[in-house]
């Protein structure tokens, strides 16, 4: 069809927009009872509640689809610039209650379901995480996306559809042990497969010269196809017809894969090695510290980006046939550099299979591109060895090669012979193992590159990117990180929404949070402090029962809830936590009768993953365990402490924990949280703050008012000096004695954590524990006094509460269409 008749039809189709699903309580069973016969397969007298929530499911997916067709039908007529955000992660959790709450049609379907006799919430705990991430980078991800649909960007979301996301954690004695997550094994309604959407990605091969018209081009002769098949995953707005897609790519053996073994009539084998092909989304790289150089991760990051590349030029050349109007329609998000062979991708397909010059198509890159950057520390930024990715990829190493040389060149023009500043900037490591830099590549391509909070900026300012900044200013910004209160609120807390509500008088703030700063007017109100600890009460027993069914420990309502649940890391320091919870039960052990009686109960809640490689995390997660044994059977304790570790944290584990906890703990060394979103989702729940002044935490003092959180620590310009000194200081006398009951075997297992106590030690404290700990037990003091004056502690809750609404990832991603995009909402009419 020509384009006109096309366009035509569309319309047409657009206009005939009626009859859709129907979500009275009649209609909703209905559905739901065909999804079982049909679709589940199971009668309609006999199904379990797994089943049920299936066809709960599905039911939920075809109104999804309504809006998501209708969406793209939309955007495809309106031809909007379009926003494609290109993750190696997103951490979804689970679907049913958010996708129920964005449509908006909650009460319905629980009323609907409590009239065939089953629980909504019930049905919704059925649900497995979607866990293709593993922490704040690809959670972020995940909001962001939400954000984006309920504004309605005319964005899409692209990532790799692992068939194993993050490993389950179990603990058997206390030790962490992993083991694989199929998430897939039972199906998964969110998703549709779109067997019809593929394209072949190739790998390895040679380049070689070709002569087209009298010019010499590079070819690429690639040695290996695998083809990578779309799965679509709708993204519904709140308050809005419009829903979004994030599609997933999946890895399937090509046509053409291997023809060679089948002419030579070795079939079996030729069938065997084309299933090889799945193995680039087989399974997520579950460590999220340090860039090892894998020719599998490499492939999973070209695997994806040349899919969704191909992906996003035939969309363009739908409508359009000059590419000088690509940067008109296309902004490219790379989330940190992980996807950024993304830039010599383009290039070659501009250069080599478009034809265009080398400097038009590097300026049209350079126009699509941004970035944003969540790492702190430059052992973090990728660095992918030269031999590797001239095997794997060799035209895109010739096409590297060939921008670090234009960039030295425009680099030498301006600082002459400054060879160091050179050799620090250039795309290329040398030394032992040549390496491409990955962030100095997408530095010299992207437009525009940001920090994830304003700290995290000045640290790539004034350190990592330094030389960088230097010359491209204007390119360096941040858009601090947010989280969505949809889900954070509004569907993992549905006490604290209604109160929300209620005393705002309208549910705008769902989807303008910044109404939230209203609720600072009734921050002293006696009966707004009724509701408000009766809702925390209600969300502490929830927690509880899930602590006493997944660990045995009985934990006291009355005793503040005190919780640090994140990755495991040193520099997240949860040995800091562990070594202050050991010197609390040192207090109390030496404490008589009538001192107990002023001990505030605390339970102590933990929780994370340690990457599988990291040693040291997997001693802290031991050496938490080891002392919560013996903690709490300790008669001369009682109460007063209960030290609990939740295995498996994941999304949906953080729905449950973060709205029943009283305190949060976030404790990185200064400078070393590029910005930290936990603790945004416990400032939204009304949780206290106890921190260092790092990353995000620094602008959340600074929207509630220090006095409203228990700040402590060095600061990071100290940082530095401290490191220098390489003493522990003031803390020394506390410290030295927590770390020696460890070290003695107090707790067991005395050579296990002979060398965790020794990455404490005197001189090799990097994180700065021993300097730390006695403004730490000082803030914990605090901390203690104030929970005791419970009418202060609710004020500072809801004054939480009522400062989080810059923390929305709403506003974040508003920064972005305005200042790194260039793309306007385009709203689907209802
Ligand atoms: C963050 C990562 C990360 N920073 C490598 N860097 C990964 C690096 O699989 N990998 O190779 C995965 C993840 N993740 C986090 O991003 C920061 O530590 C947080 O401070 C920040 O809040 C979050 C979101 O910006």
């Amino acid at each position: 069809l020509k384009l006109g008749e096309r366009k035509a039809k569309a319309e047409k189709m657009f206009g005939l927009m009626d009859g859709f699903l129907k979500n009275d309580a009649v209609s909703l069973q209905k559905d739901i009872l065909d999804h079982v016969e049909y679709t589940v397969a199971r009668s309609r007298f006999n199904f379990d509640d797994f089943e049920a929530y299936q066809a709960l499911a599905h039911s939920v997916r075809d109104r999804l689809i309504e809006r998501w067709h209708d969406t793209h039908q939309y955007f495809k007529k309106k031809d909007p610039k379009r926003l494609y955000f290109l993750s190696l992660e997103f951490l979804m959790g689970r679907s049913l209650t958010n996708s129920v709450t964005n449509l908006g049609i909650q009460d319905q379907y629980a009323d609907a379901l409590s009239q065939l006799g089953f629980d909504y919430e019930v049905l919704a705990e059925q649900e497995g995480d979607a866990a293709l991430g593993n922490g704040g980078l690809a959670r972020l991800a995940a909001c962001q996306m939400d954000s984006l649909a309920t504004l309605d960007y005319p964005a899409w979301g692209y990532g790799l559809r692992y068939q194993y996301g993050l490993f389950r954690q179990i603990i058997v004695d206390g030790f962490q042990h992993e083991q694989p997550d199929f998430w897939l094994n039972f199906g998964n309604p969110w998703e549709i497969e779109r067997v019809h959407v593929s394209y072949p990605v190739k790998f390895y091969g040679t380049v070689e010269e070709e002569v087209l018209n009298g010019k010499t081009f590079r070819v690429w002769i690639p040695a290996e196809s695998v083809e990578a098949v779309a799965y679509d995953n709708p993204i519904p707005g709140y308050g809005t017809r419009n829903a979004i897609n994030l599609r997933l790519w999946a890895a399937k053996p090509s046509d053409q894969y291997d023809m060679e073994s089948y002419t030579t009539g070795d079939y079996i084998n030729a069938i065997v090695n084309r299933q090889k092909a799945e193995t680039i989304s087989n399974v997520l790289y579950p460590d999220d510290r340090s860039y090892q150089g894998k020719e599998l991760r490499l492939k999973q990051q070209y695997f994806f980006v040349s899919a969704s590349l191909q992906d996003i030029i035939r969309r363009f050349k739908d409508l359009h046939n000059n590419f000088d109007e690509f940067p008109e329609k296309v902004a490219l998000q790379i989330n940190d550099t992980h996807p950024s062979i993304a830039i010599a991708e383009v290039m070659r397909v501009l250069v080599d299979e478009e034809h265009l010059d080398w400097s038009k198509a590097w300026g049209i890159a350079c126009k699509i591109f941004s970035v944003t950057i969540h790492a702190v520390q430059p052992e973090a930024l990728e660095k992918v060895p030269i031999d590797l990715l001239g095997s794997v990829l060799p035209r895109h190493l010739e096409i590297i090669y060939e921008i670090n040389y234009c960039l030295m060149e425009e680099l030498k023009k301006i600082f002459g012979q400054d060879y160091d500043k050179l050799s620090r900037m250039s795309i290329i490591e040398e030394g032992a193992v040549k390496c491409i830099r990955m962030a100095n590549l997408s530095l010299a391509c992207c437009h525009t590159v940001n920090g994830v909070s304003r700290l995290h900026l000045e640290t790539l300012k004034t350190r990592v990117f330094k030389d960088f900044y230097e010359l491209w200013p204007q390119k360096f910004q941040f858009k601090t990180n947010g989280v969505t209160q949809r889900r954070w609120i509004v569907v993992s807390n549905p006490s604290l929404c209604s109160i929300i509500s209620k005393w705002l008088g309208t549910e705008a703030w769902i989807r303008n949070v910044d109404l939230i700063a209203g609720l600072r007017e009734y921050a002293e109100d006696p009966d707004l402090h009724a509701e408000w600890k009766n809702m925390k009460k209600v969300n502490k027993m929830r927690l509880a029962e899930y602590i006493e069914t997944l660990t045995s420990v009985k934990v006291s309502l009355d005793a503040m809830f005190d919780v640090q649940i994140k990755r495991i890391h040193e520099y997240k320091r949860q040995l800091l936590n562990i070594l202050g919870i050991i010197h609390r039960y040192d207090c109390i052990k030496n404490m008589d009768e009538s001192d107990k009686r002023r001990v505030v109960p605390r339970v102590c809640i933990i929780g994370g993953k340690a990457a599988p490689g990291y040693e040291v995390a997997k001693k802290i997660i031991k050496l938490c365990h080891a002392v919560a044994d013996k903690v709490n059977i300790d008669p001369d304790v009682g109460d007063l402490l209960k030290v609990v570790f939740i295995p498996d944290y994941n999304v949906s584990v953080a729905e449950l924990v973060i709205p029943g906890t009283d305190l949060s703990q976030h404790l990185s060394t200064a400078g070393h949280e590029a910005s930290g979103t936990g603790c945004m989702k416990f400032l939204m729940n009304g949780s206290l703050l106890l921190a260092t002044a790092d990353g995000s935490a620094v602008e959340i003092a600074e929207e509630i008012g220090a006095t409203n959180m228990f700040l402590f620590g060095a600061k990071v310009d100290e940082v530095p000096a401290l490191r220098e000194k390489g003493t522990s200081l003031k803390g020394s006398l506390q410290f030295a004695r927590v770390v020696r009951m460890v070290r003695d075997g107090h707790f067991g297992f005395k050579d296990y954590f002979k060398s965790l106590c020794e990455t404490v030690e005197e001189g090799k404290d990097f994180y700065l524990l021993g300097y730390d700990f006695a403004s730490y037990l000082e803030a914990q003091a605090t901390a203690d006094r104030a929970f005791v004056d419970q009418e202060k502690w609710t004020q500072m809750s809801i004054l939480s509460t009522a400062g989080s609404g810059k923390f929305s990832s709403d506003r974040t991603i508003e920064e972005y269409a305005e200042q790194s995009w260039g793309i306007e909402p385009c709203k689907c009419p209802f």
